[in-house]
């Protein structure tokens, strides 16, 4: 459905006409970076361009209380009485196309013109208040947004994502006491030592009266916060909360000067983990989210980062994550105090009884914030984008199937006497239908490993499919793939000969008991509701997927999997994060073409259905998950969410 760039190159003009260190990082080529590296990426030509306008004065109303333009002498002495701004003789009309850009996406996206798009512009946003400018911010874009959403579009739950790296107190006091705006930021605390200082940045503050619970603080006391602090605080904190509010609109305030080499958060999330948190709020609302620019500071890093975002609104996979996915104990200690503070507030974290936690030696602390390598920066993904993003090899192909034209459905097959090789030591694969499969199954997974196909479905006979797994991963394994991720979902068995090496973990979703019989062989009862299957997927399979970073994931919907296709749909999607969305999904030949058709599309970047509103986990599935956190979260580290105690 596409996705929006709205932009006005007028927002260049505004400028630090004097001296003044704490406002010059906000400059006009923040702005001209984002946007020629787009270009250079041939992402700005995948867009939807959107010329930005004026918010008029009735919007700009929607959350401020006066809108005066001031005469140029005026604009110094005006600047001193707020707090970190200074002001240009063209702010106001910038500020007004600001708040405007954002006003059009949203517009573009709840009209169903776009799915999702991003606003480029400055000056930032979310620290505005309402009759105050503030931290460089002049009028509040992201709040003007979701208070014309509500208003204009009669929107009744709004998510806002604050991954700029400082506190959008702005957007917290305008609506602190409404439920029908779940605000999320982290930011730099460092314990109320960093700008903005305010007391109420910190996790005990969770909005007031009608809206207690729906302002989500996480503060981050240390700098060098990376990837897998990140990528925890969505699993165990956002994101849970996130699918039990149920948005029908993502707004995200993104500033990047959260990301690698920026002066001001000092943090070391690579611009990889953008695209990671992007794909991760794509499953929300139907795939209906909104960024707009707030901070980022590091040229560089921040073209990057504008590139991981834009690249993956558009669909493209998450490249893989670097470094090792094991999140600090300070970053630990802060999503558990927002955890016990939400806990009162939200289903989904009373179910999981705070457990003392285990006593063990004490975790990695953060290292200290580290200056952006410029060799991390400046290469461009060296692994060429595959020319299919998604392909489906179903034996017989479907013409019931509805698909976007870019997914193709595949009509090679592996050589005869290769899959013979391939099918022999199994019984269940001699029929001639199974022999068929494989072949296409075969043909399929070698054009992922060759780098030509992302991602693929293909189909086996019920009766095969363990055996057609089992010789799935051992071609996957002897042919490129270093780690193999295999989500096993009904009743198929861990191929019994396969190696503990640690090159493959198997995770069967349908065991009868929840069993850790190795670190790389769990198994998991399949939770009867969609509150429990949630927390399944952020608290186990995500934490485990993305500890193990592999790089080919398996999904086999096996016999009696018993899932519903909304759900099939929520796992293939969240998966796709992984592996750079090297993802085969293997389903029953008599499967639906509409469970073909959503997962293709899911595979292929389409968000998947939103899920509604969510039933609790049962009691059940609560303790076979906590057991297993229990028995893992040694061995895999994105389990955790509380810090360790230092023995
Ligand atoms: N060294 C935005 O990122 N100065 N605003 C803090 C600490 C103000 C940041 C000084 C930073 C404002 C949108
Ligand atoms: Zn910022």
């Amino acid at each position: 459905m596409g996705t929006a760039l709205v932009y006005h190159e007028d927002m260049t003009a505004t400028r630090l006409l004097w001296d003044d260190p704490e406002c010059e990082i906000e400059r006009p080529e923040r702005l001209t970076a984002a946007l020629d590296r787009l270009r250079q990426r041939g992402l700005e030509q995948r867009c939807l361009l959107l010329s930005a306008r004026e918010a008029s004065e009735e919007e700009l109303g929607l959350v401020h209380r006066e809108t005066q333009v001031l005469g140029k002498e005026e604009l110094q002495a005006l600047s001193g009485q707020f707090d970190a701004i200074c002001f240009h003789p063209s702010t106001f009309h910038c500020a007004r196309l600001a708040a405007g850009a954002g006003l059009q996406l949203v517009d573009a996206v709840l009209t169903g013109a776009v799915q999702n798009g991003l606003a480029l512009v400055r000056p930032p946003g979310h620290h505005s208040q309402r009759a105050a400018a503030n931290g460089f911010c002049v009028f509040n874009n992201v709040a003007i947004a979701a208070a014309h959403a509500k208003q204009k579009h009669g929107l009744h739950r709004i998510l806002v994502v604050d991954w700029d790296v400082h506190h959008g107190q702005g957007i917290q006091y305008l609506f602190e006491d409404d439920p029908s705006i779940l605000y999320f930021s982290w930011h730099r605390y460092e314990h109320g030592r960093f700008w903005p200082f305010l007391r109420e940045s910190d996790a005990d503050a969770v909005g007031r009266g009608q809206g207690l619970g729906f302002t989500v603080n996480l503060p981050w006391n240390q700098v060098g916060m990376g990837n897998a602090d990140y990528v925890a605080a969505f699993l165990h904190l956002l994101l849970p909360l996130a699918f039990e509010f149920d948005p029908e609109l993502v707004l995200v305030s993104a500033g990047f000067d959260s990301a690698i080499g920026d002066p001001e958060g000092q943090m070391q999330a690579t611009p990889e983990c953008f695209a990671h948190l992007t794909q991760l709020l794509q499953v929300l609302a139907g795939g209906r989210v909104c960024a707009m620019l707030e901070g980022g500071y590091h040229l560089e890093s921040l073209a990057e980062s504008v590139c991981m975002t834009v690249q993956t609104l558009l669909g493209d996979p998450a490249p893989p994550l670097s470094g090792s996915m094991v999140p600090c104990q300070s970053a630990l200690e802060s999503i558990q105090s927002a955890r016990a503070a939400q806990a009162p507030h939200w289903k989904s974290l009373q179910l999981q009884e705070e457990r003392p936690p285990p006593l063990l030696p004490g975790g990695p602390v953060c290292k200290g914030a580290a200056s952006a390598p410029s060799s991390l920066l400046d290469q461009p993904c060296l692994c060429p984008a595959p020319s299919v993003r998604t392909a489906v090899a179903l034996t017989a192909p479907d013409i019931t199937l509805v698909l976007p034209p870019d997914v193709i459905q595949q009509e090679g097959s592996a050589l005869r006497e290769e899959t013979e090789a391939w099918a022999r030591p199994h019984e269940s694969l001699a029929r001639e239908e199974a022999l068929a499969a494989l072949g296409k199954l075969l043909y399929l997974l070698d054009g992922m490993l060759d780098g030509q196909v992302n991602s693929g479905i293909a189909a086996t006979p019920a009766s095969a499919a363990a055996a057609t797994l089992d010789v799935a991963i051992r071609r996957g394994l002897s042919h490129g793939a270093q780690r193999l991720l295999c989500v096993a979902l009904g009743q198929l068995d861990r191929p019994p000969d396969l190696a503990h090496d640690g090159r493959s973990l198997w995770l069967n979703i349908r065991g009868k008991e929840a069993a850790a019989l190795s670190m790389f062989h769990v198994s998991t009862p399949l939770p009867a509701m969609t509150g429990g299957f949630l927390s399944c997927i952020l608290g186990l399979v995500l934490p485990l997927a993305y500890s193990f970073q592999p790089d080919l994931v398996l999904v086999a919907l096996g016999p009696g999997h018993g899932l519903q296709g909304r759900h099939a749909a929520l796992l293939a999607a969240m998966l796709r994060g992984l592996a750079g969305g090297r993802v085969l999904a293997l389903l029953e030949e008599d499967s639906t073409p509409q469970l073909a058709g959503i997962l293709a599309r899911v595979l292929n970047g389409e968000a998947p259905p939103s899920l509604g509103a969510s039933s609790v986990a049962s009691p059940e599935d609560v303790r076979a998950l906590m057991y297993l956190r229990g028995q893992l979260e040694p061995q895999w580290k994105m389990l955790q969410c509380h810090p360790h105690l230092v023995a």
